[in-house]
């Protein structure tokens, strides 16, 4: 018996016929035109030497093929590693070094670059894909049979690799197994009632968890269908909704929704589901939708490391400002972030889980992977929480030093390097301001030496390359001192104050 997940999806599949994916600009993928392409890709990467569990990593734009590229790799039991489109060649370099991967599928622009870096590091092939369904690995795949019978995976075996930032400033990969991704998806396709009748509207990037493996795996599993839009653009989500079922999204796809003119509940009447993640939703943007649109966003907390832990509930009441309870199967506790000895419920804490759905480990990091569970099994989230006397579980803030700006992670610690490591440059501090649009801002306070000529447009300026653009302070602010305590550490807390009302207006 394989566990593998992409014979789980197939077998899942009754009728190749039915329609997969429509793209925005209307190109049609049914199930079994995806298999047959997967079949292919799985087939082209077999060729370039892929062997079960080599990584295959891939920067390219959103498109249907780049998401059926994930297929075909599962099936040919190879480990999936998306990067993030915004990765600098800088930023590449280490993912690839890290990862070792067999493959690296990149756009065709980003070749001439890429493929001596990633030849230097090792890799065997370096191919093209792009939006168009065009480039190297295409041709190859066009060249190759469409039939392939997917290597058998033990449920333990990874199907892929998600980097994720660290506070340490270096990224970690977070290895996912096969039976992580098919039982977390399973249990959220039940608990949201997935079923071959929905129409998804997927406006997420595919190089994350959200995006890759909840809303697409959920997809993948019941035989649904998904309108596949490039990116996010409020105009194109609103012209989309009518003919769709349910869509997920950051807070930030809400927050701009609700800037829109066209978004009433007449535009939304066919819609059953709103989910929101990766960052708090305000209770006010839960309130403003329901007013607008009559639906109340179902709101749930997920991490690259273990998939989707919590959920509001889809019957009973979705509370603005919780994340609901822990999902079937996953056990969820509110420890003392120093003992780890679990709290009284009410009381404020770690976050700690257990379950299914919590990955292997980080990539070759055995001592982080060890530091961030207790010696029972639960996983430390780094997120702190409480549970209420409902069962609810409420998000009160981050034991890490992490800001997520429109649903993206950006650990200060990165950014400060960076800037510390500039001419002039004493140290600095990047924090997360509450922001309109992002629900925070990255803004970094910088100490410079006497006399240094620095200013917000240099600083910026050294950045850009050096760090993906979502990385990048949106403001940059000089000062003779950073606040300390009497330990010498930075008062984040209090620059955080100063800097309050930023981005407000
Ligand atoms: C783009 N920019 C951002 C940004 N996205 N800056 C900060 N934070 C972001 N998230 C930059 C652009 O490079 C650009 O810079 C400027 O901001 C304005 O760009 P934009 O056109 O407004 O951005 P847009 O393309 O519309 O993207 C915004 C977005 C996108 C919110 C739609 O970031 C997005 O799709 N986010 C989703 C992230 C996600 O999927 N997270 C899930 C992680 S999984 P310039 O300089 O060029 O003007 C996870 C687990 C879980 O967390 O629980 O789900
Ligand atoms: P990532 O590492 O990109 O997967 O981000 C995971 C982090 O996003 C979590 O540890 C939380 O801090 C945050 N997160 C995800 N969903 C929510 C949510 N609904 N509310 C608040 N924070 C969330």
């Amino acid at each position: 018996m394989s566990d593998s997940l992409y014979t789980l999806i197939r077998s899942r599949i009754a009728d190749p016929a039915r329609p997969f994916i429509e793209t925005g600009d209307g190109r049609n993928f049914s199930y079994g035109d995806a298999f047959a392409l997967a079949g292919r890709f799985a087939n082209a990467l077999q060729a370039m030497g892929v062997q079960p569990g080599d990584r295959v990593a891939v920067q390219v734009d959103k498109s249907a093929e780049a998401l059926i590229l994930y297929l075909g790799v599962i099936a040919a039991g190879g480990v999936y590693l998306p990067l993030n489109v915004g990765y600098t060649l800088t930023e590449l370099e280490y993912f690839i070094g890290d990862a070792e991967p067999r493959v690296v599928v990149c756009r065709p622009s980003a070749v001439a670059a890429l493929a001596p870096v990633a030849g230097k590091l090792g890799v065997a092939h370096c191919v093209t894909l792009g939006d168009k369904g065009d480039g190297t690995l295409m041709d190859k795949a066009a060249a190759a049979s469409p039939d392939f019978t997917a290597v058998p995976r033990a449920a333990s075996d990874l199907a892929a690799i998600l980097y994720t930032s660290g506070t340490t400033g270096r990224s970690k990969g977070a290895m996912l197994s096969h039976s992580n991704l098919a039982s977390n998806a399973l249990t959220l396709v039940d608990y949201w009632r997935f079923t071959k009748d929905d129409v998804l509207l997927h406006a997420l990037p595919i190089f994350h968890t959200h995006g890759l493996f909840v809303a697409s795996n959920i997809v993948l599993l019941t035989g649904a269908k998904m309108i596949f839009l490039n990116r996010f653009d409020a105009d194109e989500v609103i012209r989309q909704l009518p003919r769709a079922t349910a869509m997920m999204g950051v807070p930030t796809f809400y927050v701009r929704l609700l800037q829109h003119a066209g978004l009433t509940k007449e535009l939304v009447k066919h819609i059953r589901l709103f989910v929101s993640g990766s960052a708090p939703l305000l209770a006010d943007t839960h309130k403003e939708w329901e007013a607008r649109t009559g639906h109340r966003i179902l709101e749930r907390y997920g991490m690259t490391e273990t998939n989707m832990n919590t959920s509001n509930p889809y019957d009973a009441e979705r509370i603005a400002g919780t994340v609901g309870f822990p999902l079937p199967g996953v056990s969820l506790r509110i420890a003392d972030p120093e003992t780890g000895k679990p709290l009284p419920q009410g009381e404020i804490g770690m976050i700690e889980v257990k379950g299914p759905n919590v990955f292997q480990g980080y990539w070759r990091m055995p001592e982080k992977t060890a530091a961030e569970f207790r010696a029972d099994g639960f996983f430390i989230t780094g997120d702190l929480g409480k549970i209420d006397d409902r069962g609810y579980v409420h998000i009160v803030g981050r034991g890490k030093d992490l800001i997520i700006s429109g649903g993206y992670n950006v650990y200060p610690k990165e950014i400060e390097t960076e800037i510390d490591a500039l001419p002039g440059v004493v140290e600095s501090a990047v924090i997360g301001v509450a922001h309109r649009d992002f629900g925070e801002g990255v803004t970094a306070v910088v100490v410079t030496s006497k006399g240094a000529a620095l200013d917000e447009a240099g600083v910026l300026k050294a950045l850009d390359g050096r760090l993906a653009k979502f990385k990048l302070p949106k403001r940059v602010f000089f000062v003779d001192d950073l606040p300390r305590n009497t330990m010498g550490k930075v008062q984040k807390n209090l620059l955080r104050d100063q800097y309050r009302d930023l981005y407000k207006a």
